[in-house]
């Protein structure tokens, strides 16, 4: 039985140790065949023998989304195309997507990483995983695949989508895992009500969600509705895809980050300065182990605090807390930081609402408005209008106490707010 690898619980001091053997040959790579890597190392005046610690990594450039859009499709790729295997591509809202390659071995250290991943989710071999993750440009649905098949477990790649379809497969191939989008679980448990089928008595046990904010109030939401184990599972198409890093089941508090081939960071979002464990801050990664796309310093733009104490599943690893949102997700709202995430906590501690929301933002004449679409819970809405004011007031009024903001709450009929099958879409906003 997989518990954990050496590596794992490796000390830190040895962890260290080869994360900067590794990352001197990262940089000595990119600053060979890597020509924006070059130009940004020599217009700092950087050179791959100036690295001697690891902290030596804060004089290396940043890279950002739009470095990796002016490289479009291949330019940033460390190897002749013939030696890339499969391309990835993340989802650009507009213009072109920015673009991954993998080589053999990276697929294999990607695989690996996420079997480690779901390892450490309680997942085993001989678990059956149902893979509910897209499958395409997006890299959920072949990370997860490729990750459960590297474990032994047996996987149904159903992607997203065809959800009736994909309560009957619950039903007829006892799977005990699952996999996809926290929000796409809820879509899932609702149309399982909707067909008289209690997910809750199927064979699942654990759920490993990811690819879009949670909040721990969601977690108690999914875990109670599908009666499993809900882990959060953390990744970027840019830094490998899903396996960046894993909540242990064990404790079920903050990702381990793979710190064997991920340096991580954690920095000032305005002034880009390092902050120490325990700040929040934007989340920076370079990558110590891949040959087709390695990436230096990439500012994720996620939002979450490094956490170095010991867990108590006895990895070694850094913790992130969970993500609070993408610093361009935060809304300014009249002066106030509004993260959807926040809105969600006080949604989801509200009795009487299900977990379907949306915020719409708007701007009438000089002021911004901020308004939450959420549905009622059936009992609610046969408890009729006066009640669902009086829940409307009462979220109305625990915003603007915990968040800062006041907004307008609109409580909407069972099936009002689109469901999600992927990546929610959690706001509309009017302003843009
Ligand atoms: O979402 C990779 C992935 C697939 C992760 C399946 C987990 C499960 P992208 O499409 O490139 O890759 O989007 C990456 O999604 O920068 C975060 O903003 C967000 N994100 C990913 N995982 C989480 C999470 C995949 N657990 C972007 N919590 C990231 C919050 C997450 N946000």
């Amino acid at each position: 039985m997989i518990l954990h690898t050496d590596v794992e619980t490796m000390p830190r001091e040895d962890l260290e140790a080869l994360q900067l053997r590794r990352l001197k040959a990262t940089v000595e790579r990119c600053y060979a065949t890597v020509g924006f890597y070059r130009d940004a190392m020599d217009e700092l005046g950087f050179k791959p023998h100036h690295l001697k610690s690891l902290d030596d990594v804060r004089n290396l450039p940043y890279t950002k989304k739009e470095h990796l859009r002016q490289n479009y499709p291949f330019g940033m790729f460390a190897v002749p195309t013939d030696q890339v295997v499969r391309v990835h591509a993340s989802s650009g809202t507009t213009g072109k997507p920015t673009v991954v390659g993998y080589t053999k071995r990276d697929i294999q250290t990607w695989s690996k990483l996420m079997a480690r991943s779901l390892a450490a989710a309680g997942m085993r071999p001989g678990d059956r995983l149902h893979n509910a993750y897209g499958y395409g440009l997006f890299t959920g649905g072949l990370g997860f695949h490729y990750g459960a098949e590297k474990l032994g477990a047996m996987v149904t790649p159903m992607s997203g989508g065809q959800t009736q379809k994909q309560i009957m497969l619950l039903q007829d191939f006892e799977p005990t895992a699952l996999g996809c989008t926290p929000s796409y679980a809820l879509n899932i448990a609702e149309e399982a009500d909707a067909m008289g089928v209690d997910i809750r008595k199927l064979s699942l046990k654990l759920g490993v969600f990811g690819a879009e904010p949670w909040t721990e109030e969601m977690r108690f939401e999914i875990e109670s509705r599908l009666g499993i184990d809900a882990v959060d599972v953390y990744g970027l198409s840019e830094v490998i895809g899903p396996g960046v890093g894993i909540e242990c089941v064990n404790a079920k508090d903050g990702l381990h980050i793979w710190e064997d081939h991920f340096l991580v960071e954690c920095v000032d979002v305005d002034t880009g300065k390092p902050l120490p464990y325990g700040e929040e801050g934007e989340i920076v990664f370079t990558s110590l182990t891949k040959e087709a796309f390695p990436i230096i310093r990439y500012r994720t733009r996620d939002i979450s605090v490094l956490n170095s104490a010991p867990c108590k599943c006895g990895r070694t690893h850094v913790r992130m807390a969970r993500v609070t949102g993408r610093s361009d997700d935060m809304l300014i709202i009249r002066g106030v930081n509004v993260f959807p995430s926040q809105v969600e906590s006080i949604l989801m501690k509200t009795e009487n609402l299900s977990p379907f929301y949306q915020i719409e933002v708007f701007r009438e004449g000089n002021m911004d408005s901020m308004g939450v679409n959420v549905e009622a819970s059936p009992p609610l809405m046969e408890q009729g209008q006066e009640a669902m004011d009086r829940v409307a007031a009462k979220v109305s009024k625990d915003i603007k106490d915990f968040v800062g903001v006041s907004c307008k709450i609109n409580i909407k009929n069972v099936g009002e707010v689109p469901r999600s099958q992927g990546k929610a879409v959690r706001v509309i906003d009017h302003r843009k």
